[in-house]
């Protein structure tokens, strides 16, 4: 089973502040009986393979074209595996990481009883198969057993957990890894960097920090060296392609390195999207490579959200396969610092997000476009260089006028145009929204009437309610991140404000009113510096679309990624008339 509903919008909450966005259930752990009967059916399988009349048998090699800029790596998804699946690995790829089975609830569910069965048949595998292992991972909270670092009130214990868990289980594993991902995602959601470089203030509030408080990554990775000198230790988190969230990682390692904490590498991870441009991932890459340390993409996928059908067609392939270009033309520029990059699977039927179709080959083992990108990301940017342009720009004015903000909807905005918000972002196509703008020396005002005849504010996200996003780039720098002038504003149908990342500015207020049909919300947003009339802003408005607690449909004015919470690049504008 795997982490598919939960995770298909996760990245889009991490910068929000949910909680449990790369989750699923404890049930997901594969058991020894699994993967016993995957070492069984692949020493069977290899020769099968060969006389399959199989079209990847014709295709270049990836672990060959990249051999002398990084390893390239796929998952050992110990449940899944067949003959198709070795068969690629064998022709495509040098290296493998476990997806589930050396996580903590893995290899010491029992505290005291240690599983190491199912991995070791792996490490056997993989000998046989002269691919290279990837430990993930020590300390995570996640897919850990909850007698860890339970009593928060009982620091010695919690120590004495992290340290026995991390001996133990890398001590068992010693010689055999090339390195070992030793923490996962300590770095809280939509944070950045305070004033004062302090990036402990940042750490997720997770059972280790609870128990030991934020030393207990140095001591990780303390407890790591001396159970397997010679094996890479890791530090490894998704978003890094989130310049606050790059910020707070890079300030961390500097840290660890000043102080002598043995790291040695740092693991972006790569959850991705069709469509972001990869001046996010550049920026990552430039900023670790000021570090003593190496770098590894260590769990890369690229989704496409709301594909029309059940499978991609060719069009939504190119797009997809553009992003994947993207990034390996990125990668390629900083091979001098990038060891490993690894896939977070091979096929998209057996993805953790296999609903939109974020893997090099389709369910039936055929590659697809993002293949071929892959093998010759500057020969197919160049070959798709008119398929490069984004949808077009949609532009509106905001006219000039002051409303008394109350959710009441003044006289004076009769004197604003329409703006629709109807780009319909994913597959299911539910509620719009038309907006209307007025400006004045101090503030930008919206006002959203909705239609929508469920409403529905009970899930515990906030981005799940019925609710209006606003997301204003003030210079319409259209940046590949977050800039100081550029933020992100929610309202819900009952009127509950919430932000993403956002200039902070006081007087940000705004009211809902349900109405007929639907509702309406009215909002004020200051601007942080000095607009008059034909200033053009960046600017796009979102319906979510919420039913039975979860949300189901993603409206915009222009932007038709569901990126805008991490990038202004697509944004549409909005002109200040008189
Ligand atoms: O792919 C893994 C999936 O099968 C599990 O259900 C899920 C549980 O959280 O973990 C997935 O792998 C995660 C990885 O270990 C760490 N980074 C995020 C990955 C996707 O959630």
């Amino acid at each position: 089973m795997r982490a598919k509903k939960l995770c298909a919008v996760a990245l889009t909450l991490c910068m929000l502040g949910a909680t449990g966005c790369q989750g699923s259930s404890k049930n997901d752990t594969t058991t020894s009986t699994e993967a016993t009967t995957v070492a069984e059916t692949t020493e069977a399988s290899a020769t099968d393979v060969a006389t399959t009349d199989d079209a990847t048998a014709e295709i270049p090699s990836l672990k060959e074209i990249y051999k002398d800029d990084f390893l390239i790596g796929t998952i050992y998804a110990e449940g899944s595996l067949n003959e198709k699946d070795v068969a690629l690995m064998d022709s495509q790829f040098n290296v493998i990481t476990p997806e589930n089975i050396m996580k903590p609830e893995g290899m010491q569910n029992v505290e005291g009883t240690f599983t190491y069965t199912s991995a070791d048949k792996m490490i056997e595998f993989a000998n046989e198969h002269n691919l290279k292992v990837v430990g993930h991972n020590l300390a995570w909270h996640q897919q850990s057993p909850s007698w860890m670092a339970q009593d928060k009130n009982d620091r010695d214990k919690a120590i004495e957990q992290l340290k026995s868990h991390i001996t133990n289980v890398a001590g068992h594993y010693k010689g055999k890894l090339i390195s070992w991902d030793v923490v996962n995602e300590a770095i809280e959601d939509g944070v950045s960097l305070p004033a004062d470089g302090d990036w402990t203030k940042c750490l997720r509030k997770n059972q280790w920090y609870n128990a030991i408080g934020p030393e207990y990554l140095a001591m990780a990775f303390q407890f790591a060296r001396e159970a397997d000198p010679d094996c890479k230790l890791y530090y490894n988190d998704y978003n890094l392609e989130l310049q606050q969230k790059a910020d707070v990682a890079y300030a961390m390692l500097k840290d660890f390195l000043e102080q002598g904490v043995p790291i040695d590498g740092i693991g972006i991870q790569g959850h991705m999207q069709t469509g972001v441009p990869a001046g996010g991932l550049d920026y990552a890459l430039s900023r670790f490579s000021e570090l003593d340390i190496e770098i590894s993409v260590t769990e890369l996928d690229v989704t496409y959200n709301g594909a029309a059908g059940p499978s991609l067609t060719e069009e939504e392939q190119v797009k997809q396969a553009i992003t994947y270009a993207q990034i390996f033309k990125t990668l390629k520029n900083h091979s001098d610092k990038v060891e490993r990059v690894t896939f977070w699977g091979t096929v998209d039927s057996q993805s953790w997000r296999g609903e939109s179709f974020p893997l090099l080959f389709d369910s039936l083992y055929q590659p697809k476009e993002a293949f071929y990108a892959v093998a010759d990301p500057e020969g197919y940017l160049e070959k798709h260089a008119e398929d490069l342009g984004v949808m077009p720009t949609v532009e509106a004015n905001a006219t000039y006028g002051t409303p008394t903000v109350d959710g009441e909807e003044d006289e004076i905005w009769k004197d604003a145009e329409d703006i629709k918000i109807n780009r319909q972002v994913m597959a299911w196509e539910g509620a719009t929204g038309t907006a209307k703008a007025l400006w004045d020396e101090n503030n930008l005002y919206i006002l959203v009437h909705v239609k929508d005849d469920a409403l529905d504010a009970t899930a515990e996200n906030a981005y799940e309610h019925d609710s209006i996003e606003l997301f204003v780039d003030e210079d319409n720098g259209k940046t590949a991140s977050y800039g100081a002038d550029d933020g992100q504003y929610r309202i819900d149908v009952n009127g509950e404000i919430t932000f993403g990342t956002y200039p902070g500015q006081d007087g940000v207020k705004g009211f809902a009113v349900k109405e007929d049909g639907g509702y309406r919300i009215e909002m004020v947003i200051p601007f942080t510096a000095p607009v008059t009339e034909n200033t053009v802003i960046g600017f796009d408005a979102q319906v979510n679309d919420a039913k039975d607690g979860a949300r189901i449909s993603v409206a915009k004015f222009c932007d038709s990624t569901d990126n805008s919470y991490m990038t202004t690049e697509n944004f549409g504008t909005l002109k200040l008339v008189k």
